[in-house]
């Protein structure tokens, strides 16, 4: 007779709690020594369709270089944390945060990105940042790079597509791994690493003048570079505190065929491993062997040294971090254009649609969860998921976001079936717990908070913080450990 216990609710100890980037909350662009950003020379769009990732060219560089308003950019503003933190912290803690997930701006610490020594006003600031989560008991999770680097990275050497860029990196993290060796446990190298194939958010290279072919080829050398920079950066973490629990982070969305045609099945599957290609290596410390088949037949060599085979290896992660928002759907026939989704996937007629036109599907979080432990066996974290929505602030000063409260509802429920299923999950960030700048479309009005923040898209607004319906049931669940939904 076969019969074993399975867990039957959230493990102790799980960080619940609420995930941000430095360039959509933090403001301050050009405060206290800190050197201009990828990310604030990406104009405001007004969807989706507006921007493709790669838009920005040398030109608009320039531009925005010259133009210091923060009304065409407001990743400069963000929602003003860098003078909010204390009341944000304390709101997060009163919801009963365990953990908040929040990213270090390279460019406060290394204004360009090449300096000879550490810019001491960006490394206080994030002392005092740790040191208010402290006080509360809450634990920092650190994305070392979100969507971001100091823009002279990109002016000196197209980024992540030189080789050079893996010492200014590893400079870097050298420096807060030490900073911060007792106030932090928990980091993780790159936001999405996956959006390098999406260009220049992840790349920091400007490739807007080259061909598609050209194009993938800079993206996958850049995304090897950073490859061998989050391992060796796992690697150096770890002499400086083998405590640190450094982790990989991936944009992951299960890919279901659009029908049980195997050619629609097996396009499925070729989306999933050009998905999968990243923790294959991150975690696996590999590149797979799918992958030389896609690069030959798209002409890509990607130049490695002869000890970067050695390096990856070397430098697996400890725990497999994703964000989650939909699911995908591929036929061999159809075409890829998006149309229920961020980036690639057809309409899936079962899923219901965000206002953004994202495909809500919280059973595709379970499946994803267990797809992942199955292949990997590591620590997972949900470190984003979450509801862009136009929210309301009404009459009575309230906003009531019961659609809010449903979506996030309906993906813990399928978080704690993974976990019955075996799934070893760490924690849940969910995304934006305050309103925040978007990341693709730089709107303030795409919100995801418990937290509604006064700014329009334009940066209007007394920046006061509202507690929204979904605040007082976040905390609810939070205090029964995920019990009261
Ligand atoms: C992820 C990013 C976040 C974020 C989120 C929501 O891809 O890691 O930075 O903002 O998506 O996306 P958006 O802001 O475009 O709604």
């Amino acid at each position: 007779m076969y019969s074993k216990e399975f867990p039957k609710a959230f493990p102790k100890g799980f960080l619940w709690g609420g995930a941000t980037a430095a360039n959509q909350i933090e403001g301050a662009w050009n405060v206290a020594d800190k050197g201009l950003t990828t990310a604030e020379v990406v104009k405001k769009a007004k969807n989706h369709a507006d921007i493709t990732l790669s838009s920005v060219s040398d030109e608009s560089i320039q531009e925005a270089i010259n133009d210091h308003s923060t009304k065409n950019y407001p990743k400069r503003r963000g929602i003003d944390f860098y003078d909010h933190y204390k009341e944000d912290i304390k709101l997060f803690a009163e919801m009963g945060f365990k953990a908040f997930r929040l990213s270090i701006a390279w460019a406060r610490i290394f204004p360009q990105g090449d300096e000879a020594e550490p810019n001491e006003a960006g490394l206080k600031f994030y002392d005092d940042v740790f040191d208010e989560l402290a006080k509360y008991g809450i634990e920092p999770v650190v994305t070392l790079s979100h969507y971001e680097m100091p823009l002279g990275l990109t002016l000196k050497q197209n980024g992540w597509e030189s080789r050079a860029t893996i010492d200014n990196f590893l400079r870097f993290t050298k420096v807060v791994f030490s900073r911060y060796r007792t106030k932090v446990k928990y980091w993780m190298t790159f936001n999405e690493i996956n959006a390098a194939t999406w260009g220049f958010v992840g790349t920091g290279a400007v490739d807007t003048d080259k061909t598609t072919e050209e194009q993938l080829q800079i993206r996958y050398q850049s995304v090897h570079h950073q490859f061998v920079a989050s391992a060796l950066a796992v690697k150096q973490g770890h002499e400086i505190n083998s405590n640190f629990k450094i982790g990989s982070m991936l944009a992951r969305g299960v890919s279901y065929p659009k029908t049980s045609n195997p050619v629609d099945v097996r396009a499925a599957q070729v989306v999933d491993q050009q998905n999968l290609f990243f923790t294959d290596i991150q975690v696996r410390g590999e590149y797979p062997e799918y992958m030389n088949r896609y690069f030959a037949e798209h002409n890509i060599v990607i130049e490695m040294n002869e000890d970067d085979e050695q390096i990856l290896k070397e430098g697996t992660v400890d725990y497999l971090s994703f964000s989650y928002y939909m699911s995908n759907v591929t036929s061999a026939s159809g075409k890829a254009d998006g149309a229920g989704n961020m980036i690639l996937g057809e309409q899936n007629p079962y899923l219901e649609t965000s206002d953004w036109g994202w495909q809500i599907d919280p059973i595709g979080l379970r499946i994803t969860l267990n797809e992942l432990w199955d292949r990997y066996r590591v620590p997972l974290f949900v470190v984003e998921n979450g509801l862009g929505a136009h929210d309301e602030l009404e009459a009575d000063g309230h906003v009531h976001d019961s659609y809010r409260i449903d979506y996030l509802k309906r993906h813990i429920e399928q978080m704690k079936e993974a976990i019955e299923d075996g799934v070893d999950l760490m924690g849940y960030t969910m995304w934006g717990p305050i309103d925040l700048i978007s990341a693709s479309t730089s709107e303030m009005s795409k919100r995801y908070g418990f937290i509604y923040v006064d700014q329009d898209d334009d940066g209007n607004g007394s920046l006061k913080r509202i507690r929204k319906d979904s605040f007082e049931w976040y905390k609810k669940v939070l205090e029964s450990n995920g019990e009261d939904l």
